[in-house]
């Protein structure tokens, strides 16, 4: 076999066995499915059963003049690997406007106790009124990292608010096989 087939084998096998990651959301209870356990609040903080999707989750509802912070419970990443990120809002705050900031921290042990510095930002400027938005963005993780955790700082105007279908997804490595162009069919 020649080398450029058993080089797109290796490049094939390799999609196979990280592409099987894709669909896994790694945010615990990211879709807040019956409960927000999981997520910490600043403030007062609750679930709801209007959740963004129709598919039978609920979401996390904070009440005007409740939390200003959400936070997801730790978890695993893999270090030198794109991830996708994601997630919804809601607000009922007529045409004030409001933010919710999407921060993902890094750390180099895994169970978030050592922060590496790195971190990912992804702000959802919100006009909706009454209606689900969404945000996406991407987080590169580092050579030395190995846990996340994500949360939301968020100022709606003292309006109610709620958040819901937090996904963070694989999307690739950043090994030397892909810096060399072979992602790139012949
Ligand atoms: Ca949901």
């Amino acid at each position: 076999m020649k080398f450029r087939s058993l080089l797109a084998l290796a490049s094939l096998s390799i999609c196979t066995s990280a592409c099987a990651d894709d669909s896994v959301n790694l945010i615990p209870n990211g879709d807040f499915a019956s409960s927000i356990d999981g997520w910490t609040c600043d403030g007062s903080c609750s679930w709801t059963d209007q959740g963004s999707t129709n598919d039978g989750t609920g979401a996390i509802d904070v009440p005007g003049l409740g939390a200003s912070t959400i936070t997801s419970s730790c978890f695993s990443i893999a270090p030198q690997t794109v991830y996708d990120l994601s997630f919804d809002a809601w607000a009922n705050i007529g045409l004030a406007g409001g933010e919710f900031d999407l921060f993902c921290y890094g750390y180099a042990t895994t169970d978030c106790e050592q922060p590496t510095g790195n971190f990912s930002y992804t702000p959802l400027y919100y006009f909706a009124m009454g209606s689900w938005d969404s945000a996406q963005g991407q987080y590169d993780t580092q050579a030395d990292e190995l846990s996340a955790l994500c949360e939301v700082h968020f100022s709606a105007n003292g309006a109610e608010a709620r958040m819901d279908h937090f996904v963070f997804t694989f999307n690739h490595q950043l090994d030397d096989i892909y810096a060399d162009g072979f992602e790139v069919s012949p």
